[in-house]
Order: C-alpha cells, then structure tokens, then sequence
C-alpha cells in the first residue's frame, strides 16, 4: 500500500523540490516537521514510527504478565521500571509522529483494524522467569541494535527520540544479562530453563530485523531518505557476532547447528529464520496475536470515558479562554 502511494504521489511532486529535499539529505541536514518534505517520505516515517510506537506499547504486555510473579521484590521493582519505560518509549514515539499530521487515535485505531504492524516478537509467549530474562538480554538486545543507527536518522524528531530511548534500552538489556547469568549459574534445572529460553527466542529475535534484504520492500528508498542507516541483514549480522560471545560467556548454546565463525568475512556464517513462519506470525497468525490485540482492543475501549472526559474538560477550557478576550 505504501509503496504504491510512494510511487503515484512522488511522481506528482515538482522535481526541483524533490532534488533540494535529497540535496539536504545527503548533506546530512536534520528534516523538522515544518520543513517541505515528499508526501512519501512522510507517509514512510509515520508507517515507521507508528509501528515502533504500537510496538512499544503492545511490547509491555509479555513482561507485563511477569511483574506479580517475580521472584524478589527487586527483580519486581526492576521490571516495573523497565515496562514503565517501555510505555514512555511508546508515548515519544507517537508524539514524534504527531509532527507528521497524524493523531494518535488516527495510529491506534489503525493498529485496532489491522491496518498497521507491530514487532513480530510481541506475539510469542513469555512461559515462565528465564523467559523475562532472554527478553531482556535479546529482544532489547537486538532492540538496541537496530535503534542506535536510527540516532542519525534524517528526521529530527525522530532522532531526538531515539537518543533518549537507547539510552533506556541499555538498561533494560543489562537486566535481562543479569537474569540469564543468575539462572545459567543456579542449578541445573534454572540452567535448562535459561537455556529453553535461548532455544525459543532466538530465531524470533533475529526476525525483528525484518525481512532479509532480497524481500525486504522498503529498504532501498528508506535507505536513500536516511529513515533507515542499515539493511535488515546488515543489523542481522551484527546482532549475531555481539550476541554468540555472549552466550559462550553464560555456558548456553545457540540453537543453531550451522553457526560457524568465517574469519574471511570477520562475522558468523549462521542459519536464516523460517521466513514462512515470520510472514505468518506478521499476519496475524503467531501464536499470541489474537491475544495481543483483545489486551490493546480492551484498554482502549476501558479507556474511552477518560479520552472524553480530557477532551470535553479541553474543550470547555478553550471556550472559557475565547470568551475571556
Ligand atoms: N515485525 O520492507 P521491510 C521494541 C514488515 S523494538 C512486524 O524490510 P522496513 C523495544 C514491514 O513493516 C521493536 N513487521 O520494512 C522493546 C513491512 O510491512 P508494511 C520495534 C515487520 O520498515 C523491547 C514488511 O514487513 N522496533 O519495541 C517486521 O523497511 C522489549 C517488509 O519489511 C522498530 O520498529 C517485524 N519484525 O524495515 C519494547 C524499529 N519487519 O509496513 C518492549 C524501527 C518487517 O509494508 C520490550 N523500525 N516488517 O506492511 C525499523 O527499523 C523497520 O521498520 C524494520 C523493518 C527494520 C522493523
């Protein structure tokens, strides 16, 4: 759909704007929300950072359903500070977005009729506390990756968001090291847990990146706009050569019979993803979306009466000022 809108509207645009717009791009220039900017290349970032906002917000819920049942009181604290984070991340994001002429009800509600994404890690299931911990040391590791790039992304908004995000994030993939080490060096059985949990999160974690280069739809013209820094297979590669020494460090093994370090290329040859399971769970047939959606369906109908209420209390204020002058 967006590729299409790119496309037809791009044409239609005067091209000596569109060749001052790249001009800025290339030479490195932060774009702000009032400056002109290609319809597609607005439509591109609202898509980008709306799906990175609704992931942040649905991403709270399989932490979420750990925070009662952490095991110490700090690991609580801990954890209820990283979710929290995570809901500010969400609330940046949608802000950063609302520069670009979009509300956050217009993105929510086309998130509620499937109309946009959210990361495909949110929709596997977290079954029990090494769960909590691969989550943190792998999906806000992979996270991590991906975003730091996204710092020196060509829109100011954007960027500013992200500097303050990662820094959170860094946080939060410490914690979840700390969990794994704790229970990769308790007993056996924590041992097998931890490793349980590498087993089922570490393909889906590779598949955050996106689709590999060959399929991906939106690389080459977010690429040349510097929405995007890397390719989905050049943050791939990356996440796999910092995370293996990880793993050697806490005795746990990557799934993956055919990882091999190629010291030709200086990185790890390693087994792609299941593509076909990846293009399934992002429509919508993963293991926990239809769940997911019902959590952020019924939050947003449990918090109809007070959207009403700010808006009816805005609305009276702005009458109240109207009438004053
Ligand atoms: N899941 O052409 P490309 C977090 C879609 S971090 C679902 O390669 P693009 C922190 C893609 O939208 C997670 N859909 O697309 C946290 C497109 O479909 P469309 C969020 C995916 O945009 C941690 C189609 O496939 N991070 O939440 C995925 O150039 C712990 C073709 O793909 C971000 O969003 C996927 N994994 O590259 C929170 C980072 N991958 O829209 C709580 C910003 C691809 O045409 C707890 N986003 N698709 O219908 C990006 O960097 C990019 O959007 C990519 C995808 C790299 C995700």
């Amino acid at each position: 759909m967006y590729a299409q809108m790119v496309t037809s509207e791009a044409s239609n645009e005067d091209p000596e704007k569109l060749a001052a717009f790249q001009a800025r791009i290339d030479a490195g220039e932060k774009i702000e929300p009032k400056d002109w900017m290609p319809e597609g290349y607005r439509k591109t970032l609202i898509r980008q950072i709306g799906q990175h906002a609704h992931s942040e917000i649905v991403g709270q819920l399989p932490e979420g359903n750990w925070i009662t049942r952490a095991p110490t009181l700090e690991r609580k604290a801990i954890l209820l500070a990283k979710v929290q984070d995570e809901a500010g991340h969400g609330l940046y994001l949608y802000c950063a977005a609302e520069t670009l002429g979009v509300s956050r009800d217009e993105l929510t509600e086309a998130l509620l009729a499937g109309k946009m994404k959210y990361s495909s890690i949110f929709n596997y299931p977290t079954l029990n506390w090494a769960d909590i911990g691969a989550v943190g040391w792998l999906v806000d590791g992979a996270a991590i990756m991906n975003q730091v790039p996204l710092q020196r992304t060509s829109f100011g908004p954007y960027s500013r968001a992200m500097i303050r995000i990662c820094k959170e994030e860094s946080f939060h993939q410490r914690q979840g090291y700390d969990i794994m080490m704790k229970m990769a060096q308790g007993t056996p059985e924590q041992k097998a847990m931890a490793q349980d949990a590498l087993n089922r999160f570490w393909y889906p974690s590779l598949m955050m990146f996106g689709p590999s280069d060959r399929d991906s739809v939106h690389s080459a013209q977010s690429m040349a706009w510097k929405i995007k820094i890397n390719t989905n297979d050049e943050l791939r590669q990356k996440f796999v050569d910092q995370t293996v020494p990880q793993a050697e460090y806490l005795g746990l093994t990557i799934p993956d019979p055919d990882l091999k370090w190629n010291e030709e290329k200086g990185g790890y040859d390693f087994s792609e993803p299941d593509w076909s399971e990846f293009f399934e769970v992002i429509k919508g047939n993963g293991p926990c979306n239809a769940e997911r959606m019902e959590a952020r369906q019924k939050a947003w109908d449990d918090g109809a009466w007070f959207r009403d209420g700010l808006m009816a209390h805005a609305k009276k204020r702005a009458a109240a000022r109207v009438a004053a002058e």
